[in-house]
């Protein structure tokens, strides 16, 4: 006796579950009479067995039927958990992947058995859960201009003030379009400044929260100002980070370059595009070429 979850395992209107097991053992499960039961049918199951409303039991065939239950979170872990202390054994459901699904190059792949085969862990990772991308850097480098502009609004302030943003900000992204279009989190974070010698508590507070974030997250994408100096404490910072292979832009371009620009800014891509758009495009554009096709050529 063997089930599985055919539905999404997050919040739905409907949980879908396939029964592996004779029409006795379905009966009795349930608690239910299927005498003459031939294609589906609304049932109650019995009182004192499990606590739900009508479900629609749907006959597949003589040994698989599929129960349509009331979605939500909680109908789902309760019935997981019925299930099992009657001694059915879950398996595994090969449209979950295809249920997490949160984007079109997700869906894509995750949808052939051969490509979704090939995945790494990795790109199935990314693929059924939106990598968390943070936008970090030196206060004044454009962060939450590129922010605003990967979401085509005002979603946070931008001002010539050092230390504009505090709290960190996320939003839902696509990187790329079309099919190839993958689902993200992008993060607008505070400014890393002069953090050793924080002399305001609310700019302590920030750069703590940020310095937090570095290890919490999928990805750092660094943004540099080309007209300032990096200080000796993002230096260090970046120094730690060297095993992350953190992807670096140098931003501002139009402004005249500092006199003492650190190797990490020399060493870092030039966003001077004047479209902020484009620069957002050449981020996602260097993201994937990071983290390398998801499939080999022939597939993709
Ligand atoms: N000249 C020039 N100014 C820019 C460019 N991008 C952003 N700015 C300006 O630079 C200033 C700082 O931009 P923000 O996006 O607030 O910078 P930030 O990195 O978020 O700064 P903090 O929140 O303080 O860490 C604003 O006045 C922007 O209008 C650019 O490419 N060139
Ligand atoms: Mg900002």
């Amino acid at each position: 006796m063997r089930y599985r979850q055919l539905s999404s395992t997050g919040a739905s209107a409907l949980a879908i579950f396939e029964f592996s097991g004779t029409t006795d053992e379905v009966a009795d499960l349930f608690g239910i009479d299927l005498t003459n039961f031939n294609q589906f049918r609304l049932v109650q199951p019995q009182q004192g067995r499990l606590d739900f409303d009508q479900f629609l039991l749907v006959k597949i065939s003589d040994s698989i039927y599929e129960g349509h239950f009331h979605g939500g979170y909680g109908v789902s872990r309760a019935l997981h958990q019925f299930l099992l202390d009657n001694k059915w054994q879950e398996s595994r459901a090969p449209l979950s992947l295809i249920s997490a699904a949160t984007s079109p190059l997700a869906l894509r792949l995750l949808n052939n058995g051969d490509s979704a085969s090939l995945l790494s862990d990795c790109w199935r990772q990314r693929l059924s859960s939106p990598p968390r991308i943070a936008l970090v850097g030196p206060p004044n480098a454009g962060k939450s201009t590129l922010f605003n502009a990967w979401l085509s609004e005002q979603r946070v302030t931008v001002s010539e003030h050092h230390g504009t943003t505090r709290d960190f900000v996320e939003a839902p992204i696509m990187l790329g379009s079309g099919d190839d279009a993958l689902a993200a989190t992008l993060i607008d974070t505070a400014g890393l400044c002069d953090f050793i010698d924080a002399s305001q508590e609310n700019d302590a507070a920030a750069v703590a929260m940020t310095l937090q974030l570095l290890d919490d997250v999928d990805e750092c994408v660094w943004i540099f100002d080309n007209s300032s100096a990096l200080g000796p404490d993002i230096d260090g910072v970046l120094e730690s980070r060297k095993d992350h292979d953190d992807l670096m832009f140098v931003n501002r371009c139009d402004l005249p370059a500092s006199e003492h620009i650190s190797e990490y800014q020399q060493r870092a891509v030039l966003l001077d595009d004047i479209d902020h758009k484009h620069r957002c495009a050449a981020i996602a554009q260097a993201l994937f070429e990071k983290w390398g096709a998801p499939l080999p050529e022939q597939l993709s």
